[in-house]
């Protein structure tokens, strides 16, 4: 009790801290008599005592949200291997949910007996092989809908590496309400993003597949039997969700399709994909041959994949296309027929495939390259026009001349991969190999340098080893130049040491505007999985209920069928089947004991009937593996067979109110032989 006291004043002394910290910047820095009276005095007391420069401080004040207030934005962060999606505030870098979207999670209740989740993830089972129950995914690339190219808050799709699958969270509730195994594509990477109003989603696989899936070839048939394909799935304006029959897919050929971005306002209708590994290397290391890696750096230029998705609907419309696996597929010698699809040297290994703000410029960077190279979408146009091919690639797919759609490049390091851009005509590019980023003037409109287009202006060292980096409303058509997240990859020396794995590091950058110099203000330890790449959206955007409306089924977002007002609870047995209409208010399920045979299939439908803000309860029955997140206003549905006798406490899993302790019950599941005696 004591050490609790302890840690409370300690809390609460951090918070005077700050607050005086603020009043202090407010007038100016204290009185600056150094005399240790008024705000100045306490400052620097516990400056020293903390051993805090004046920096520091300054840093503590631009990240600092006091208590209650609310962060200027949200940051949507990939979790990589955790399967899951998180939710942070920024500047504080605080993580406000931490989001299911391919691994079951309890606190949500997200595959753990509730329809909800356990639809949602079986649903994203993939058919083939048939019968895999996947529990985990590799979220990489969150993309926020957009109108207008704006991010608008309404829905978040982001994609599953390792199983080719994506999962659209409704940002309504933030709870993922489809995970869709994208036909033909087994893996994805980077090729994730929405079309500037939310027409598409997009998703490019990464590692080709024997065609049509399904199929089996071996790898030394790799270049006549395997395919990757870029999907354009449908966006259903009213739910979020993927509706494949109006979906499309383009088959490409057999490289490695990477980080990819929608073309926007001078780009509209475009969408470009990096890839590497065009010289189709399949490994072999322990049969004689060279590992993959080295087989794929060979080419000193790989191929930027321009794909016109306006053009490739007018091509559906006109039914050339092929049905496979249940999506259209347009074939690669119809693509090329067409004109959907050109290829665009990109030098030695590249990763990242940015869009800037106006559309006007794609920028790429080679890991293996010290340039980030800049194409000219114009140029792009007018090659294609031109017909100012260098030839083509060994598919017949049309390849533009390297000089011909290269407004410039910039050497700015070591291994560079991503870029984000500001509004004022500046690119950022963060160095895995110089853990540093980069920021470079992008083309004539510069607003700050009417010297050469594009030029380097500085760097920063980040700490370790960078991946991805975002800024504020980064992805849309009006990127706000305060703010910028790089997300390290490597923390190495930054935190307390616990043990060999270490956690992600997101740094916190301040853009000051544009102008610079750039400025890093914070760490922020990522404890849990691998986050790639995010997105941060204004939290003035979002939409997302306080309560749901009562009896809302979390999946539909409709009114459950079985929802229950309170004092409509009742129990009906049928044959081998019971079926429970309960309810949950602070502190009691109703009802409190549920009797059943061993056997006997249950239906149980829990209301949580509040409408209180934050009113969340849980259910939870011990030894069944059964826990649901029963929000305020929401109506869970289970079906399960009471398969071991015995009595189970259920009880309730969120600390609701006083009495939350006794908000329990008995599930007693008769033995079949017991109820046989009598
Ligand atoms: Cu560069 Cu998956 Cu976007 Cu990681 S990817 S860094
Ligand atoms: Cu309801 Cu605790």
């Amino acid at each position: 009790m004591k050490h609790r006291f302890r840690i409370l004043a300690l809390l609460a002394l951090g918070v005077l801290a700050l607050g005086a910290l603020v009043v202090a910047a407010a007038c100016g820095g204290g009185d600056g008599d150094g005399d240790g009276n008024g705000a100045g005095g306490d400052l620097d007391a516990i400056a020293k005592a903390r051993g805090l420069t004046p920096e520091d401080m300054k840093h503590a004040l631009q990240q600092f949200v006091p208590p209650g207030k609310y962060d200027d934005y949200v940051m949507i962060s990939s979790g990589g291997h955790s399967g899951q999606v998180f939710v942070i505030g920024m500047p504080s870098m605080r993580i406000l949910k931490v989001i299911a979207a391919f691994t079951p999670e309890p606190w949500q209740g997200f595959g753990y007996g509730a329809d909800w989740g356990d639809t949602v993830l079986e649903q994203g089972n993939p058919t083939t092989p048939a019968g895999t129950d996947l529990t985990w995914g590799d979220t990489h690339h969150p993309a926020i809908s957009e109108t207008g190219g704006e991010y608008d808050g309404r829905y978040i799709y982001i994609n599953d590496r390792a199983n080719g699958r994506v999962a659209m969270i409704d940002m309504r509730d933030f709870r993922v309400k489809q995970v869709l195994a994208v036909p033909n594509i087994q893996t994805s990477h980077g090729g994730m993003f929405v079309t500037p109003n939310s027409e598409y989603v997009h998703v490019s696989s990464k590692f080709p597949m024997p065609w049509p899936a399904g199929s089996y070839a071996d790898v030394n048939e790799y270049k006549e039997k395997y395919r990757g394909a870029s999907a354009w799935l449908k966006i259903d304006q009213e739910t979020g969700r993927i509706n494949l029959d109006e979906s499309f897919e383009i088959e490409i050929p057999p490289y490695t399709q990477d980080l990819a971005d929608a073309g926007k306002l001078a780009s509209e209708g475009w969408g470009f994909i990096g890839s590497f590994n065009t010289e189709m290397a399949t490994g072999g290391d322990a049969e004689g041959g060279e590992p993959l890696e080295a087989g794929a750096s060979k080419n000193n230029f790989d191929f930027l994949h321009a794909i016109n998705w306006k053009k490739a609907e007018g091509v559906i419309a006109a039914g050339k296309f092929e049905e496979m696996n249940g999506v259209k597929v347009i074939r690669l010698q119809t693509a090329i027929d067409e004109g959907l699809l050109y290829l665009i040297p990109e030098p030695k290994s590249p990763h990242g495939a940015d869009v800037d703000p106006s559309g006007k410029y794609i920028v790429v960077g080679g890991k293996l390259d010290p340039n980030v190279t800049i194409y000219s979408f114009d140029k792009m146009q007018a090659a294609i026009e031109a017909k100012d091919f260098e030839g083509t690639d060994p598919f017949g797919v049309p390849i533009l001349k390297f000089d011909s759609v290269m407004a410039g490049q910039v050497e700015v390091g070591a291994g560079p991969l991503h870029t984000q851009f500001d509004s004022k005509g500046h690119g950022y590019t963060s160095m895995f190999l110089a853990s540093a980023i980069a920021k470079f003037t992008l083309g004539e409109d510069v607003v700050t340098t009417d010297e050469e287009p594009f030029k380097l202006i500085e760097t920063i060292p980040v700490h370790y080893n960078i991946g991805h980096l975002a800024t504020a409303e980064g992805d849309t058509v009006s990127p706000d130049d305060n703010y910028m997240v790089a997300l390290n990859k490597w923390s190495i020396d930054r935190y307390a040491p616990i043990g060999p794995l270490h956690p992600q590091n997101f740094q916190l950058i301040d853009l000051k505007g544009g102008e610079g110099p750039l400025e890093l203000i914070a760490d922020m330890p990522i404890g849990i999985g691998e986050p790639h790449y995010t997105q941060i959206m204004k939290a003035d955007k979002l939409k997302a209920l306080e309560v749901y409306p009562p009896g809302t089924d979390a999946l539909t977002m409709t009114t459950d069928p079985q929802a229950i007002e309170a004092g409509g609870e009742r129990v009906e047995r049928n044959g081998n089947t019971v079926e429970v209409w309960m309810s949950a208010q602070r502190s009691h399920f109703t009802p409190d004991i549920l009797r059943v045979k061993e056997g006997n299939t249950v239906k149980l439908h829990i209301t949580n009937v509040e409408q209180t803000r934050d009113a969340t309860h849980g259910f939870a029955i011990a030894d069944y593996n059964i826990q649901a997140s029963l929000e305020p206003g929401e109506t869970s549905d289970f079906e399960f067979v009471a398969d071991k006798p015995g009595a189970y406490n259920f009880y309730c899993t969120e600390f609701c109110s006083a009495l939350h302790l006794e908000m329990a019950g008995w599930f007693l599941v008769e033995p079949a032989a017991a109820a046989a005696l009598r």
